[in-house]
């Protein structure tokens, strides 16, 4: 994200089961025709099938695990899969920290153990302009922070990936300032869209690249908040530092809510490639998932705090 442009490669949306809707962009055969878009027969052909109307399909499992932003394991798409292979996530150990109850080191078992699995199809647009449609299994996060019982006076919650360049090859550059940190408002970390993943396509494991053994997904927000492999969750009276933000602020905001009306310096949000597709597709405000979570920053100014 620091060191190249947006990928141009085609790309894939998301809602969580119970939530969906059928959306459907129009983009409008004619449109397509008249700006002289050269299509495919299969571009034609699924036109023709949906009337212009575009769906959201879930991404190729395929792509979603070999196309991968995992700077621990590589800076280019196609690294993490290969060089996480053999990435042993159990035993895993997650410490909590800070504002909270008892502060302790839990087992996976102990954090995310007996809450109620979901799976969650969620769009995930990553600030680079790609997008794709990825069917969760995970827990809540509410449910696990409600477990581990912070204080009231906890209202920021911070995420940070292991730091282990035995095992993360990634980390032996610095390319990014390690071990790398994300972190929520609380309220947007009790929303009930946020999601703690632990597994993927129907399977009850997420492969290393994607995050093992645990990650965070927030799928109104640019990709980058949803930090892999967790082995720290820290609750803070103030808003902490994030990696991305911390490399690049003026280009990285610590809210990062996917907002088609506001640019990143270097390249326009307005529209995304969804992986596997043809034509770029309108970015929606929050991803589509403005219904649920816009009233979370009601009065606050969205291009000051992006
Ligand atoms: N620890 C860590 N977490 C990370 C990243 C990373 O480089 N390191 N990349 C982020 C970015 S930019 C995106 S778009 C998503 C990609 O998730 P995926 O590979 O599962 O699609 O992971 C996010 N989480
Ligand atoms: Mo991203």
């Amino acid at each position: 994200m620091l060191i190249r442009r947006p990928d141009d490669i085609p790309s894939s949306e998301i809602t969580p089961e119970s939530l969906y809707q059928n959306r459907r962009q129009f983009m409008g055969t004619a449109g397509a025709l008249a700006l002289g878009t050269v299509l495919s027969p299969a571009a034609l052909e699924a036109m023709a099938r949906t009337g212009g109307a575009q769906e959201d399909k879930v991404t190729p499992e395929e792509d979603a695990t070999s196309y991968n932003n995992f700077y621990e394991f590589g800076t280019d798409k196609e690294e993490p899969k290969v060089l996480s292979r053999g990435f042993v996530s159990t035993p895993w150990t997650v410490q909590v920290e800070g504002l909270v109850k008892k502060p302790r080191p839990y087992s996976y078992d102990e954090l995310v153990g007996k809450i109620a699995v979901q799976d969650r199809t969620y769009r995930m647009r990553c600030v680079e302009a790609w997008s794709m449609v990825i069917p969760w299994r995970g827990v809540q996060l509410r449910d696990v922070i409600n477990r581990v019982e912070p204080l009231p006076s906890a209202k920021f919650v911070e995420f940070t990936t292991l730091f282990d360049p035995k095992r993360m090859p990634g980390q032996r550059s610095a390319v990014l300032p390690w071990p790398y940190k994300e972190a929520l408002r609380m309220d947007e970390a009790m929303h009930p869209l946020a999601l703690l993943a632990t597994g993927m396509y129907g399977k009850s494991t997420l492969p290393p690249q994607n995050g093992a053994p645990l990650r965070l997904v927030t799928p109104w927000k640019y990709g980058f908040k949803g930090v892999k492999s967790i082995v720290k969750i820290r609750f803070t009276d103030r808003m902490p530092n994030t990696t991305w933000n911390d490399a690049n602020p003026s280009e990285y905001g610590f809210y990062a809510n996917v907002n088609p009306t506001v640019d990143h310096p270097r390249w326009s949000q307005a529209k995304e490639r969804r992986i596997g597709e043809f034509l770029k597709r309108n970015t929606l405000m929050f991803n589509g998932y403005a219904d649920q979570v816009a009233s979370l920053y009601s009065g606050m100014d969205l291009r000051r705090n992006y």
